[in-house]
């Protein structure tokens, strides 16, 4: 069984949305940097970029002669305040201690509402900081911005020495654009320890992240303590452990098996984690999943389903969609439900409680007499408004706690309840719906929020699940959809990222995947949308990424891996090969003779003309230190390159990769339909005609089709070869007559040796299956047909 089928995030990228289920830097520095990139704004060191920076001339000297002048009555500023007096002192050596001529550092919360619940100012000169704020987390976030701008030591855990320890004389005026800044982590697909999540806080609220979603249901394990109902935790936080296979090839437990890998939060973990965000300003809002993603607490108590009579395990892996669901038809179920939800509520302060929502295959419902009858009863027409149902009694539950629900778009289905806030993932469709309805939102777009997803070439990164969300495309996100007139954009509370962990087994991988495209995320949910700068960024995220070092954060360096791709050059009517990184100011060099690049190869100045069939090796270096790996790609120089094509059809929007010249840019598309290559064709078949300008002899002519049956892509059917002279009488050289596989991933050749043939036009002609293949779960639905290279010798 091939369960890459139903990796819904391909289908949702390919918007298959129909388909039911499927889917820096001390003073000197800054003055030092002036002779850089014209794009940069000014030296600010800080992410997110605030609001209002001014720069003045000249530094403020820290040194032990400073006094602090705080509340020390109020304990959350106290707290703030010690906390960044005793780092500094432990790195720098300092004791700072009260003397009449000392520097001052004046700490204050003022009346009055400039600055809003998070907003600070901070004014710096010679020998006085001021730091005002109207509430203690606007304290907390000048500190982090103040932290920022001290040389990138100041987060070592050892002695410094050396250091001028200087901050420039500045004036910041700063707030935050949205008030939710979320991150949300899976802990039921990997289970991460109370440790770890602290840690993951600290490094969140270096990024001014206020929400912290605590995934704590699904099918995979059951993550928190519930007095009432101790067979959660004692059956539901256990799997067999198959951790060393594949996600999908995981045999289910064996009878008898034991079931050793998982783990779950007591109550006073759970009281302490919420006492360590909030103490960050980090509001922690807890997922208790239903009605679906909840095999876990069946398989701790069977009563809860339609099916009790089947045994359950908890999934040790994941055939998607998993179809375990509660059953809404029983009284039971919501008493078990709100039994738990009291338990969450008396812990969790947060007024959000998510509730989850998604994917819920409702097929047992259809065929459940508790549910039929429900049904009837309750007067609903089909299973969706039974799902309706069922989210709208939980949110009357909720909202007498005084809490208020949040579930993930598919709560819209059947009619949205109330009060509820909606997160928008599969795209922003739902969250547009909702605002529109008056319904509060959070935008969380497979497309830019997805943090399970690739960053860099699939080849040179750690498996993940899918998908490619590299920085720039993080960075680009905007999170008021243009669709939203000004007081609809009111209910978009913000957006947040999400790290699934079916790929993410430990803290460090869940490190590489959040860091450094949080702090893309931070600056789009922070910043003012018109100060934003990918030039700047980039800049700046270099300096964090000397703070994530000292921090022992273990980040993602794909921004310097460099990305090797062609293009039709109008100028020149040639396509040339440009190899770009997404880092500041990157030093590339190449090699064409397959031999290792390192900085005594040629230095990419500009993009290049290559006028022989090679292999491209790159590689690129950061103030003479290697930063990325070697990327190679195969440059295929042939007749047809860069020659003009007629299609017949045209190619989707979607998959368009390098527009016109994508067929004959020398370049073959890869195993990633996504990655950019190959040029999709929706339902409709290929027909290229490709005009070499002039006859000429034709030896060799071959084209590659892609199969990736999860996304909806198959090989043609039949593929047939022509040439002409005069572009009107073409001769068939070559016919392939395809035979249907079923495999997911094949990249296939059709390839012909002409003998002595002339000719100046070649037409190449791919029959698309047109409809899935009734064996596929999209049987019936539109193929896709991939195609990329077309080559010509
Ligand atoms: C969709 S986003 C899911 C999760 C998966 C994730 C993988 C959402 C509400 N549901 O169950 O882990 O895709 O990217």
């Amino acid at each position: 069984m091939i369960t890459i089928f139903f990796k819904k995030e391909f289908l949702y990228d390919i918007k298959i949305f129909h388909i039911n289920y499927i889917f820096f830097l001390s003073c000197t520095v800054i003055f030092n940097n002036k002779k850089e990139n014209v794009a940069i704004k000014n030296n600010s060191t800080i992410i997110p970029e605030p609001l209002e920076y001014h720069q003045k001339d000249g530094c403020f000297k820290f040194d032990s002669n400073i006094t602090f002048k705080y509340d020390k009555n109020n304990e959350d500023i106290k707290r703030v305040v010690e906390k960044f007096i005793s780092q500094f002192e432990k790195v720098s050596g300092f004791h700072f201690s009260d003397s009449r001529d000392n520097k001052i550092i004046n700490i204050s919360l003022v009346d009055g509402n400039i600055y809003g619940d998070e907003g600070y100012s901070i004014d710096i000169d010679s020998n006085k900081i001021d730091i005002s704020a109207n509430k203690w987390p606007g304290i907390f976030y000048a500190f982090i911005t103040l932290e920022q701008m001290l040389p990138a030591e100041f987060f070592s855990k050892e002695v410094q020495k050396d250091i001028d320890w200087n901050v420039p004389q500045v004036r910041i005026f700063d707030k935050p654009r949205f008030k939710w800044r979320g991150f949300m982590l899976d802990v039921s697909r990997h289970f991460f320890s109370v440790s770890t999540i602290k840690n993951f806080l600290d490094y969140l609220s270096l990024h001014k992240i206020n929400k912290f979603h605590w995934h704590l249901i699904d099918d995979q394990g059951w993550r928190i303590e519930i007095k009432k109902y101790p067979k959660l935790t004692e059956v539901g936080a256990w799997r067999v452990d198959r951790e060393d296979k594949h996600w999908r090839n995981r045999e289910p437990q064996k009878p008898g098996e034991k079931a050793t890998y998982g783990g779950y939060y007591t109550q006073e973990e759970i009281r302490e984690v919420i006492k360590y965000a909030g103490e960050r300003n980090i509001e922690v809002i807890p997922e208790i999943e239903m009605p679906g993603h909840c095999t876990s607490a069946i398989a701790s108590y069977p009563w809860l389903t339609c099916r009790s009579d089947r045994v359950y395990t908890v999934p040790p892996g994941s055939i998607w969609p998993i179809k375990d669901v509660y059953c809404p038809g029983k009284e039971t179920t919501f008493e078990f439900l709100e039994d738990v939800l009291k338990e969450v509520i008396e812990l969790f302060p947060s007024k959000y409680i998510h509730i989850g929502g998604d994917e819920v295959d409702k097929t047992e419902w259809e065929k459940c007499p508790y549910c039929q009858k429900r049904m009837k009863e309750e007067g609903l027409k089909d299973v969706s408004e039974l799902q309706s149902y069922f989210i709208k009694r939980i949110e009357k539950f909720l909202n007498k706690n005084g809490r208020i629900l949040i579930g993930w778009d598919e709560i819209l289905e059947g009619g949205l309840a109330p009060n509820a806030v909606v997160m928008s993932w599969r795209g922003v469709k739902g969250g547009i719906i909702a605002a529109k309805e008056k319904h509060y939102v959070v935008m969380s777009p497979t497309s830019h929020c997805y943090f399970d997803y690739y960053q860099g070439d699939p080849d040179k990164e750690p498996l993940a699940i899918g998908g490619y969300t590299t920085l720039k495309k993080v960075y680009s996100y905007e999170p008021i959809p243009k669709e939203l007139n000004e007081e609809e954009a009111k209910y978009v509370m913000g957006a947040q990222a999400n790290l699934w962990t079916e790929y993410i087994p430990n803290q460090k991988h869940a490190e590489y995947m959040t860091f450094p495209r949080i702090a893309a995320l931070s600056e789009v949910l922070w910043s003012n949308k018109e100060s934003k700068n990918w030039e700047d960024f980039k800049r700046r995220i270099l300096r964090m990424m000397k703070i994530y070092d000292l921090l022992d954060i273990n980040y993602a360096k794909s921004i310097f891996a460099v990305d090797i791709r062609s293009f039709f050059d109008k100028e020149q009517q040639k396509i040339l090969v440009k190899m770009e990184t997404q880092s500041f100011n990157p030093e590339i060099y190449f090699t064409l003779d397959g031999s290792d690049p390192d900085n005594f190869s040629i230095r990419y100045k500009k993009p290049v003309e290559i006028k022989k069939t090679c292999l491209i090796k790159a590689v690129s270096y950061l103030n003479g230190k290697k930063v990325s790996g070697v990327s190679n790609v195969e440059f295929f120089y042939h007749k047809a390159l860069g020659k003009k094509i007629n299609l017949k059809f045209p190619y989707s929007e979607k998959y368009f990769a390098n527009g016109d010249f994508s067929l004959v840019d020398g370049f073959k598309g890869s195993m990633l339909y996504s990655d950019s290559l190959w040029q999709g064709f929706w339902g409709t078949d290929l027909v290229a005609t490709i005009d070499l300008e002039k006859i000429s002899p034709i030896k060799y002519i071959s084209i590659n089709f892609l199969q990736s049956v999860g996304s909806w892509i198959f090989l043609p059917k039949k593929i047939e070869f022509f040439i002409s002279s005069n572009g009107n009488d073409y001769k068939r050289v070559a016919v392939f007559d395809n035979v249907e596989v079923r495999e997911n991933f094949i990249i296939k050749t059709f390839e012909k040796q002409l003998d002595s043939e002339k000719a100046r036009f070649v037409r190449i002609f791919a029959k698309n299956i047109e409809k899935c293949p009734q064996w596929h779960p999209g049987a019936g639905d539109k193929a896709w047909l991939f195609a990329d290279e077309i080559i010509v010798n």
